[in-house]
Formats: structure tokens, C-alpha cells, sequence
């Protein structure tokens, strides 16, 4: 097996002779940050539930699809007993409330709504949506949707959310 030995021992001295440790790490680095960067463009389906809606948008205002959802974070009041702009009987409606935009894809037209809680039930715990068009994160009141919006009601008791159209945007 001398001969087997010579060869490798040869081999082993050839290589390192051709490329230092150094080199070689960098090689190597230089492969592993090109996978790095290849990796997040190679090909992979990008077609999921949200693509389908926007081809096909949801006419069902107890589906957490439908357009004006598009930033409402709690329960669908259409699922509670009450309808799409109207609390449930037995609730009231918060009296402070968070508003953000939504593009109808009937008319392609901005619109503002306002997604107030309805307040006084316990929890509807029905068709739960979560959708952050346009959200902020809660260091911006105004422009944040987790939040209970019966805070400033006789009863805090959060039961569900409606999406009531309070404004138009410009045709444009
Ligand atoms: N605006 C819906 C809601 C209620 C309670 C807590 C978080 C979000």
C-alpha cells in the first residue's frame, strides 16, 4: 500500500501548495454569500389565497376577503348577529373608533372606513379577521388597529367590529 500512501502524500502536497488555508476560506466564503444572495431570487409559487382574492374579490361580507375588511383587526359583526354597519342588538356601538382605506375592486375606488367596535357583549368569538392595510404599529394611536375601541363607552366589553363607509376618495 506504498504506493497508495505516495499518491495521497503527493496529492495532499500538490494542494496545499496551490492554495493556502486563507484562499481556501475565502472560497468558500465566497460561495456561501452567493447562496445567500441567490437563494431569496430562485423561483419558488407565489400564488396563495391573497393572490386568488385579488383576482377574484369576495362579495361575502362574512368573509374576512371582503374588500372593506381590508384593515379591520377583530370579530366580523356580520357573524355576530348584526350586519356589516350596524352593532348586534344588546350592544352599542364605541364611540371613538379607527378608520382606514380600502379600494372597493367593484368601482376601483379608495374608500374610507371606519371599523368600530360594538361594546357591552362579551366576546363574539365568531369569524375572527385580522388585515393591516395601511396599519401602524401602536406607538402611532391613530393608525393602529389592535386596540379595543370601547374604551370610551359605559361598558369596555369589546363583542365585535363593523366596517362602515364614512368617505369617498377622488375618482382617480
Ligand atoms: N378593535 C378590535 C379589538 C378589540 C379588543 C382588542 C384588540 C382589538
Amino acid at each position: 500500500m506504498k504506493w497508495f500512501d505516495d499518491f495521497f502524500e503527493k496529492k495532499s502536497r500538490q494542494v496545499a501548495q496551490s492554495a493556502s488555508r486563507r484562499s481556501t476560506l475565502a472560497r468558500i466564503g465566497s460561495v456561501m454569500v452567493g447562496t445567500a444572495f441567490m437563494l431569496p431570487v430562485l423561483p419558488f409559487d407565489r400564488i396563495g389565497s391573497n393572490a386568488h382574492a385579488a383576482t377574484k374579490p369576495s362579495q361575502d361580507d362574512t368573509s374576512c376577503d371582503y374588500w372593506r375588511y381590508c384593515a379591520l383587526d377583530g370579530f366580523l359583526c356580520t357573524c355576530c348577529g348584526g350586519s356589516i354597519s350596524s352593532c348586534p342588538p344588546g350592544t352599542e356601538v364605541s364611540k371613538v373608533t379607527w378608520v382606514g382605506t380600502c379600494r372597493n375592486p367593484a368601482d376601483g375606488r379608495d374608500y374610507l372606513i371606519s371599523y368600530n367596535d360594538c361594546c357591552g357583549a362579551t366576546m363574539c368569538g365568531q369569524c375572527f379577521c385580522n388585515k393591516n392595510e395601511r396599519e401602524r404599529p401602536g406607538y402611532r394611536l391613530g393608525t393602529h388597529n389592535d386596540i379595543n375601541w370601547c374604551m370610551a363607552n359605559n361598558s369596555n366589553t369589546y363583542h365585535c367590529t363593523v366596517a362602515a363607509i364614512v368617505g369617498i376618495g377622488d375618482k382617480g
